[in-house]
């Protein structure tokens, strides 16, 4: 459910409790509302997937906020959400200028990644009304679907969609693990799946993409900084492999006549960790590994296991996966079990757009917005967690959006994970810097790349 929110009536001035002013509520005000939707009282933090009832109220919420502030809403082909900020005299061919982020989560997730960029958007609409902000091109504010990947398995799935790097073919063929295909699970929340696919035309509507997210890292807190803006994503992907072993009694079936599938599996665990060590800037992760049937007292039958792995570009991602993945075929065969590897997902390696993120560099390392924003300095850091900004910064064929990100500082340093934090000064500081950044680009407009 929704909190209801108090108006937050304190006189305008520096970011306090939540950053609240006349303006309306604050950033972190906002994001109070949607805390106690999608707990997981089991693994801790917030699991919001895709079409849940915890993501769709969360979808709800969000249509409300934007429809409150005026702005036209809709729903894709491919389920995002689109708040549209078009002003009278604002001509529709105009590209917009677009921001926004995500609401689903990955099992027992943080509160503020994706939340953050999508409360910070609304807050910044405010901000720029309050301000007397005349946009001289459309307002476009998003919400990808699956941006997690934690129902169907592949991360930005929304985004990638939109832009054409997955396809119809591709979105309709995937299920969750229960079986439920994405048009069936989309069809149980009335939405219409068939026309899923590539939009192109939407796509050209977009002049340049701005997305705030709440740091996965501990880049800005070491820095003593409240703002960053992003230089490059990692490249990652993920692989599924499935061992097939022989299901047997655990006290009834002597050692040496055994073929168990999670031996070989935990060999992909170990060599995960040893191969990607022994690399630079290469991360590697079994974090999900399901053996069946999964009982305490039975030799599994079958084990699937997702390996996410992340590099400085495609080509040393692919090269790791498939060290690993002869560590995992020579361990399957010593064990006397099958072995299946399947690519799920692969978002390329991405530097953002170098004129657009100066551009906005310079202006929030001017004296105006350091004011406003507290921040002393605004350092580039790279981030090796995945993000809808890079699929559309990386879009196949036609123009490729220019995209950029602003990370807002996480005292913790720790993300998909309950202890994942913003505090509330600096989510208002990050809604700030997003409302001066949009300011200038739906006034002056992007510079040309
Ligand atoms: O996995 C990622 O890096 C992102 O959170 N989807
Ligand atoms: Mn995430
Ligand atoms: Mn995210």
């Amino acid at each position: 459910m929704i909190a209801s929110r108090e108006e937050t009536s304190s006189p305008g001035g520096p970011p306090g409790n939540g950053g609240g002013t006349v303006t309306g509520p604050g950033a972190a005000d906002l994001l109070r509302d949607l805390a106690g939707t999608g707990r997981d009282l089991r693994r801790g933090g917030f699991s919001r997937h895709m079409f849940t009832d915890a993501e769709m109220a969360l979808r709800e919420w969000f249509v409300a906020e934007a429809s409150a502030r005026g702005l036209s809403v809709e729903v894709d082909r491919n389920a995002n959400l689109w708040a549209w900020w078009v002003p009278a005299d604002v001509g529709l061919t105009e590209r917009a200028v677009v921001t926004g982020s995500h609401l689903d989560s990955v099992p027992g997730g943080g509160a503020f990644d994706g939340p953050l960029g999508v409360v910070s958007a609304l807050r910044a609409v405010d901000l720029l009304r309050a301000a007397g902000v005349r946009p001289r091109r459309p307002l476009g504010l998003v919400v990808f679907a699956e941006e997690e990947g934690g129902r169907f398995g592949v991360p930005c799935l929304g985004s990638r969609l939109l832009a054409g790097s997955t396809s119809r073919a591709e979105a309709l063929a995937l299920r969750d693990l229960d079986g439920v295909s994405l048009a069936e699970a989309a069809a149980r929340v009335g939405l219409d799946a068939s026309r899923i696919g590539p939009d192109p035309e939407r796509m050209d509507r977009i002049g340049c993409f701005v997305e705030l997210h709440v740091e996965q890292g501990r880049g800005l807190v070491d820095l003593g900084e409240p703002l960053a803006v992003a230089s490059s994503v990692l490249a990652n992907g993920r692989w599924g492999f499935r061992f097939t072993g022989e299901g047997n009694h655990a006290g009834a079936t002597p050692m040496d006549s055994r073929a168990d599938p999670l031996l070989p599996a935990a060999h992909v665990v170990l060599a995960a960790r040893r191969v990607a060590a022994a690399g630079d800037s290469l991360r590697a992760t079994v974090g999900k590994l399901i053996p069946r049937p999964g009982g305490t007292n039975v030799v599994a039958s079958s084990a699937d296991l997702w390996l996410d792995a992340r590099g400085p570009d495609m080509q040393r991602t692919r090269r790791m996966v498939e060290e690993i993945t002869t560590a995992a075929r020579e361990a399957a065969e010593v064990e006397g079990c099958g072995l299946e590897v399947r690519q799920e997902a692969a978002n390329t390696e991405v530097h953002f757009d170098a004129v657009l993120r100066d551009q906005i560099r310079d202006l929030l390392t001017s004296r105006e917005a350091q004011a406003r924003t507290g921040s002393r300095d605004v350092p580039l850091l790279a981030t090796g967690a995945g993000h809808d900004a890079a699929v559309l910064a990386a879009a196949p064929g036609g123009r490729p959006v220019p995209t950029a990100m602003l990370f807002v500082r996480n005292p913790t340093g720790v993300s998909h994970s309950p202890a994942e934090h913003a505090e509330d000064d600096d989510c208002e500081r990050g809604a700030a810097a997003l409302a001066l950044v949009l300011g200038r680009l739906l006034v002056e407009g992007a510079q040309p790349s």
